[in-house]
């Protein structure tokens, strides 16, 4: 008896040849990724969205390394250079949505720079930075978000620093929409993605995710459904937060929630403004 061919609902998005994935078992990274595709999916059968309009643009990190595996028009740049990348592509054609994912590290530490600016602008694209809180491909090594306290592969005796509050930083900027979810919670990565996908300016959305390996396993969690329980019991889900109630401390909590929404210009729009 012939076996019936497999079909996902989501795998008109994905380059399946290409699975499967490198990400380990109990990543959190595939589970962002398919609540994202299904936000794409729906504004796509809706009509608010073009797939042939859609950009994808990864730096380097296993988070970057999620576009390799989608069936749209991606680009897989130089390490923390996504964000310039997308500004690049937009500004040649503001027809574009752009997408970028990428890691904590990808996105905040090396691109920290390009994200403020990019934020500042209210630049029109949408960013998902996966907060893992450490550097996973290359090993575990201490990350911008790195809770204090921690202990990472850079860092044995415990963090010395306190973690970078992106949301806290890109929400003081002009972004037009600033969110966090986790992947425990992928319903709201789905709908903040959805939302996002149809606003105009800079959208942020960090997305806290598990990872048994290189983050998890350091610290003693021995696998990953312990690693995906610590997660979830440490995730706080507010209405409309505060910027001043973002916290995301290992032991304290992390609140997530939708931090900012304003409908400013965005800078293809402002630029039109000034253009003679
Ligand atoms: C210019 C440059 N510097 C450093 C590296 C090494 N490197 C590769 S991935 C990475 C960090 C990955 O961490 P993150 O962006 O958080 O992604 P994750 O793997 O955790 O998803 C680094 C430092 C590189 N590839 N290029």
């Amino acid at each position: 008896m012939a076996l019936a061919m497999h079909v996902h609902p989501l795998d008109k998005h994905l380059r399946v040849k290409r699975l499967p994935t490198i990400f380990c078992s109990g990543c959190g990274i595939g589970i962002a990724l398919s609540a994202m595709l299904r936000a794409l999916d729906k504004r796509i059968s809706e009509g608010s969205v073009n797939p042939n309009k859609v950009l994808w643009v990864s730096g380097i990190g296993c988070s970057g390394r999620a576009v390799l595996y989608l069936n749209y028009d991606v680009a897989h740049v130089l390490h923390g250079r996504a964000i310039p990348f997308a500004i690049g592509a937009v500004l040649a054609n503001p027809e574009l949505k752009a997408v970028v994912l990428g890691g904590d590290g990808d996105i905040a530490a090396i691109g920290g720079n390009h994200l403020i600016h990019a934020a500042k602008r209210n630049f029109d694209m949408v960013v998902v930075m996966i907060t893992n809180f450490i550097y996973a491909m290359t090993g575990g090594q201490v990350a911008p978000t790195t809770p204090y306290g921690v202990y990472t592969t850079t860092t044995p005796a415990g963090n010395p620093e306190y973690p970078l509050n992106v949301i806290k930083l890109v929400g003081a900027l002009n972004a037009n929409y600033v969110a966090r979810a986790s992947v425990t919670t992928p319903h709201l990565i789905e709908q903040y993605f959805y939302k996002a996908l149809a606003m105009r300016g800079f959208r942020f959305i960090e997305v806290v995710a598990t990872c048994p390996e290189m983050f998890g396993r350091h610290i003693g969690l021995r696998d990953s459904v312990e690693m995906f329980s610590e997660l979830k019991k440490r995730v706080v889900y507010r209405h409309r937060p505060s910027l001043e109630e973002a916290m995301i401390d290992w032991e304290k909590g992390i609140v997530i929630g939708e931090f900012v929404e304003r409908n400013n210009p965005s800078f293809i729009e402002l630029l039109r403004g000034v253009k003679k």
